[in-house]
């Protein structure tokens, strides 16, 4: 199976965590498109399935109002049942590596609302250990030079990367180099740096449920 038939395949199969009638968490990227995609079908046949998003970017906002699911603001709502998002990497505990779409300041927001986080991915997203995609980190743009500097004294060689402006108005630094053996404490330390709005490690809240994309059909891994 292609790439794309196996995150059509996650995709379809995150709908299996989405309570009928509830208001869903949607993360940012390719394979939570299929999952958009999956919940507009679904919504043909049951226009209740769901009566309303959080996204955590203009890119999903766009996509599920052309299906005419209402995105409401993270503001306005205190606790989700779910919140479904990709990975541009993902561990066996769980641990991720997220923003190589920008949007990791909004996805770990609305993250923090939901109960329960799916990840969907293809298999090649799993890995024994994260780092070798480069850590996407969202920076106010004054900082950059000095977060690049900061990364530089832990083994990191750190690029803002060109043409991106996030949501947020921000910069995003990306990191390459780094060994990170303590996802948890990693993202900690990292937030500390002044500057940093939001680091692309994801393992303070991480996906309680990974569903795989492979070959095989759907892997679960909890
Ligand atoms: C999003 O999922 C981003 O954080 C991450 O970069 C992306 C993975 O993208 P894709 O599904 O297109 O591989 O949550």
């Amino acid at each position: 199976m292609t790439q794309d038939e196996l995150k059509t395949l996650v995709g379809r199969a995150a709908l299996d965590y989405v309570q009928a009638g509830s208001i869903v968490g949607v993360g940012t990227g390719s394979t939570v498109d299929k999952f958009i995609d999956a919940l507009g079908e679904a919504l043909k046949t049951d226009p209740k399935r769901v009566v309303g998003a959080v996204s955590s970017s203009v890119r999903s906002t766009q996509r599920l109002e052309a299906l005419g699911i209402p995105v409401l603001p993270a503001e306005t709502v205190t606790e989700l049942g779910v919140y479904i998002d990709g990975a541009d990497e993902i561990d066996h505990g769980g641990n991720m590596i997220k923003g190589g779409g920008a949007a990791l300041t909004r996805e770990k927001i609305v993250a923090d609302l939901a109960r329960q986080f799916v990840c969907i991915a293809d298999e090649s997203k799993l890995v024994q250990a994260l780092g070798k995609f480069p850590l996407p980190v969202e920076v106010i743009p004054m900082a950059a030079a000095q977060v690049i500097r900061a990364f530089a004294k832990l083994g990191g060689e750190g690029k803002v990367r060109e043409g991106c402006t996030t949501d947020n108005g921000n910069v995003i630094v990306d990191v390459t180099g780094l060994q990170i053996t303590e996802p948890a404490r990693f993202e900690s330390d990292i937030n500390q740096i002044p500057g940093v709005v939001t680091v692309g490690v994801f393992a303070r809240n991480k996906a309680s449920v990974c569903l795989l994309g492979t070959s095989q059909g759907v892997k679960t891994l909890k």
